[in-house]
């Protein structure tokens, strides 16, 4: 599939399946623990400074954002997960909210569940990668801001992080840095692959 990235949009933001997009275009959503870097990691993709909202200050985006690329697939950032200062009813719609996507979005090709790679999962993270590995998701598990570690440490990293997960080694395992622009190319031959 050939994509022009430059053709890429916000197209709506959604709370319910009642506001998805109704067509069968291919997704791919975004997961991973508020502030890991998901839309950074989709703006990398898209050579774009701020298409997906970036900041500092987690637990930002609140609803699914359906990004359309190209009229050809769609990238969806998921609210993140793990922030300590939302309430535990917000948490618990957070939850439906993700939950109805995943488990019943027939548009839906593959998750990249995005990690720190400096640290241990977490164990959201460990759920989450448990979750998408029960309803046989397919995932690309990246991990990211590799720029914060020394390259010779990386191959630790990696092990430690997929241990943690009980990693299948199916699953695509990318490194990732939005700041050095490592990983581009990997993820977006992963992602072709899946749509
Ligand atoms: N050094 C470094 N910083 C990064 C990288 N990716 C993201 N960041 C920074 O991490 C912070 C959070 O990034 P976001 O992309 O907003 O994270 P998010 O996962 O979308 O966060 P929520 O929307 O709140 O769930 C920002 O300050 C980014 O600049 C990376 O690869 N390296
Ligand atoms: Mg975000």
């Amino acid at each position: 599939m050939e994509i022009n990235i430059h053709n890429a949009e916000i197209l709506l933001s959604a709370a319910n399946k009642s506001h998805y997009p109704q067509d069968d275009l291919p997704e791919i959503a975004l997961a991973g623990r508020s502030n890991v870097g998901k839309s950074s990691f989709i703006n990398s993709l898209l050579n774009r400074k701020n298409l997906a909202r970036t900041s500092g200050k987690p637990g930002k985006t609140q609803l699914l954002n359906f990004f359309n690329i190209d009229d050809k697939l769609r990238f969806v950032d998921v609210p993140g997960y793990g922030y300590a200062k939302v309430s535990k009813s917000e948490r618990a719609k957070w939850g439906r909210m993700i939950e109805e996507y995943l488990t019943n979005r027939e548009n839906l090709r593959a998750v990249v569940s995005l990690v720190d790679l400096r640290h241990d999962p977490s164990a959201d993270d460990v759920q989450m990668y448990e979750f998408l590995k029960y309803y046989e998701i397919p995932v690309i598990l990246v991990a990211t801001k590799a720029d914060k570690i020394p390259r010779g440490k990386w191959n630790k990293h990696e092990s430690a992080i997929k241990k943690k997960l009980d990693f299948d080694k199916n699953d695509d395992f990318i490194i990732f840095s939005a700041v050095d622009k490592i990983g581009l190319d990997q993820s977006w031959q992963a992602i072709l692959d899946k749509v």
